[in-house]
């Protein structure tokens, strides 16, 4: 943490006043075991659709404790106010300079904007911790990639933390607990992605699409390969060469890493988007090392942070984006075995927020993970 002035005054304030008062404005779910001082928080592309979350998320988990929020913009929207729960915030127009006063900050724009600006925003002992939400540097070996329930120790590593792909990050908080209990041999995922996925003008597209087809109008894609209302495109991000595409092979890719699993470790994912808003569905089939007992296949579930067991055929009770959608947690449901892999297999079905839990929720939890283990 940086000694700013506005810090330490507001260090001194809280502990003058703690024997008065053990709660202070915004420091209301504070644990006792965080420090005493706060920080200043900033986040570049904070109008976009995970930019929003990322401050809500901010805002209505109150567990990072934010003194100041910075808020950085283009030429286009800087000098206008966003109303935050901090107050009003100006959004600044973007610089390096500006960013690395912060001690945190959040990327919520692109891969070739955090190509050019994050690590110079992060580098030396006076940059900020600087957390990317693109895949500029997922894949770099020495930068940790982060769901702070599986790997969060790897924050330790560096001031510069990558945030999966969302479809990796909602199936992984089902995959990894179960992992962790039957091992792995392979895993085969198929997905149903929604329009959010494309950000606010993917929503937008659909939404619009929607409204244009039912009034028998034509329906326009600009955003999504073909018209999204209606149908399923099974294709996301550009083809690559093996068939698969580039969104598939971040599954395979980033499940590897973020779990450490061997290099050849089987993970193979059809990615389909699908017209609905704003949460994602995966079908994940698991073949394990161990034989599987369901039953404590569902208690190691139960238990698993960040999960909610939604399994009850009898009642129609099972996950969907319907039901995900707006919540932290991923719903996990349809538990089974597996007809494919016998005894060592286990199926199941996982909704998740895609803004949420696959974006913005994990992005703040790697900055509270800090925050606790003293990284920040
Ligand atoms: C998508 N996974 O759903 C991507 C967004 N990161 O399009």
């Amino acid at each position: 943490m940086k000694f700013s002035v506005s810090a330490l005054v507001s260090a001194l304030a809280i502990s003058s006043a703690s024997a008065f008062s053990p709660v202070r404005p915004h420091q209301t779910s504070r644990s006792a075991s965080t420090t005493s001082l706060n920080y200043s928080v900033g986040i570049v592309g904070a109008t976009g659709a995970v930019g929003k979350e990322i401050r809500q998320c901010l805002e209505n988990r109150g567990k990072l404790t934010v003194d100041k929020l910075r808020i950085f913009g283009s030429p286009r929207s800087a000098g206008s106010t966003v109303e935050t729960q901090y107050g009003d915030v100006e959004v600044e127009l973007f610089s390096e300079e500006a960013a690395r006063e912060c001690d945190v900050v959040f990327l919520a724009v692109d891969g070739d904007f955090a190509l050019e600006h994050a690590e110079n925003i992060c580098k030396g002992d006076d940059g900020a911790v600087v957390i990317d939400n693109s895949s500029a540097f997922r894949y770099k070996p020495d930068i940790p990639l982060v769901v702070p329930e599986i790997n969060g120790k790897e924050t330790k590593k560096s001031k510069l933390i990558a945030n999966p792909n969302c479809t990796t990050a909602i199936g992984l908080m089902a995959l990894w607990p179960l992992i962790k209990k039957f091992g792995v041999k392979r895993v085969i995922m198929s997905t149903y992605q929604a329009s959010s996925g494309a950000g606010q003008p993917g929503m937008d597209e659909l939404k619009d699409g929607t409204k244009a087809y039912l009034n028998g109008e034509d329906v326009k894609n600009d955003i999504f390969a073909y018209p999204l209302p209606f149908n399923v495109i099974p294709q996301i991000d550009k083809f690559q060469e093996n068939g698969y595409t580039k969104e598939e092979m971040k599954v395979t890719w980033e499940c590897r890493k973020i779990c450490d699993l061997d290099e050849d470790c089987p993970i193979s994912c059809t990615a389909v988007r699908i017209p609905t808003i704003r949460a994602h569905s995966e079908s994940i089939v698991l073949e394990t090392i161990e034989p599987v007992d369901i039953a404590a296949a569902r208690a190691v579930l139960e238990e698993a942070p960040g999960v909610k067991v939604v399994d009850d055929p009898e009642n129609l009770q099972y996950p969907m984006p319907m039901t995900a959608t707006g919540q932290y947690d991923v719903e996990v449901g349809r538990i089974r075995k597996s007809i494919a892999f016998g005894d060592n297999g286990v199926e199941f079905f996982v909704c998740g927020d895609q803004l949420l839990r696959g974006a913005a929720l994990n992005a703040v939890l790697v900055a509270e993970e800090m925050q606790e283990n003293g990284s920040l």
